[in-house]
């Protein structure tokens, strides 16, 4: 990205009479996909940055049905280990103002690549979870008498792996793997997203796929596009605004122009 870009961006966020914040204040209709890089701030690791998740294993050998299959207690100490440290983190800034942003647009949708719950727990409405909930789990052999997924925040299993109440096989994380197709509700519900007047897309590497393409979708539909992350990504030079930042700080100084158009 050339020099001059970035100093524009940055000023995109000092500028109460921006391009973003024009198209933030007079949209009808907001969608926000989140990545790891929402929750950072809350003290939960991201997955490919410099203390990412993924730094220490490669997504291929745990979060794979594949990996699963092969080895489950391995993947499961991971997300057990995910499990203990995200129920300590509670949400930041971030959270907080995509939630006060939900109940203020007439339509209003969240996309998050997040499992950790914490939009939900920051009381954010319409949030479509792409790629599922560390909170939940399921029977790893679809039992008939197994409900299609549960709640289960037990952090440390008596067993590993745990087992399947219902039948006593085993029972797997409620989240989507690579390899692993999302559902068409859910994929329906996030297509619906793409029709708004802004997509903002916070946090996310924009490299895992079909999340990554959503941007591009509904900038061809006709919204304004902007992005904030804090190093350039491959949707940089696509989007309409692209702000270099810590999201935790871009999007309190946003919402801090739009405060008088939001009441
Ligand atoms: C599928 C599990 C059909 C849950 C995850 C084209 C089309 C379709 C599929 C593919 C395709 N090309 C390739 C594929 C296959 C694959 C894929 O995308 N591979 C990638 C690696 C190329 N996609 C799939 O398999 C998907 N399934 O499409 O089904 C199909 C089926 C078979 C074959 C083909 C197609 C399923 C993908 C879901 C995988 N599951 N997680 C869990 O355990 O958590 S992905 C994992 O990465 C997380 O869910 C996470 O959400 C996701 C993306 O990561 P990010 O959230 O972006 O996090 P990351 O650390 O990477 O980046 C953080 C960013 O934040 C950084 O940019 C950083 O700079 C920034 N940041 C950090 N701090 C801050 C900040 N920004 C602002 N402020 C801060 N403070």
């Amino acid at each position: 990205m050339r020099s001059g870009t970035l100093s524009l961006q940055l000023l995109q966020v000092q500028d109460p009479n921006s391009q973003i914040v024009h198209a933030l204040q007079t949209a009808q209709s907001l969608t926000v996909l989140t990545g790891a890089g929402v929750s950072a701030a809350s003290g939960v690791p991201t997955f490919r940055g410099q203390e990412g998740l993924w730094k220490s294993y490669r997504p291929e050998i745990l979060a794979t049905p594949q990996a699963f299959a092969k080895n489950p207690k391995l993947v499961w100490e991971w997300y057990q280990w995910r499990r203990t440290k995200i129920a300590t983190c509670k949400p930041n800034r971030s959270h907080e103002i995509i939630s006060k942003w939900s109940h203020h647009y007439s339509k209003f949708t969240l996309i998050t690549q997040n499992v950790d719950g914490l939009h939900e727990q920051a009381g954010t409405e319409n949030v479509v979870h792409l790629h599922g909930s560390i909170w939940e789990v399921f029977c790893w052999n679809d039992c008939q008498l197994s409900p299609p997924r549960w709640i289960d925040k037990t952090l440390i299993y008596s067993k590993m792996p745990p087992a399947c109440p219902y039948c006593g096989g085993l029972i797997r994380p409620g989240v989507i793997w690579f390899g692993e197709s999302i559902s068409s509700e859910i994929l329906e519900s996030a297509t619906r997203g793409l029709i708004c007047d802004v997509f903002l897309t916070v946090g996310t590497s924009s490299i895992v796929y079909p999340a990554a393409s959503l941007i591009c979708a509904a900038k061809a539909k006709g919204a304004f596009t902007a992005e904030i992350n804090l190093e350039p990504t491959p949707v940089s030079e696509q989007v309409d605004v692209s702000m270099l930042g810590a999201a935790e700080e871009v999007l309190p100084k946003l919402d801090s122009f739009l405060v008088d158009s939001l009441l």
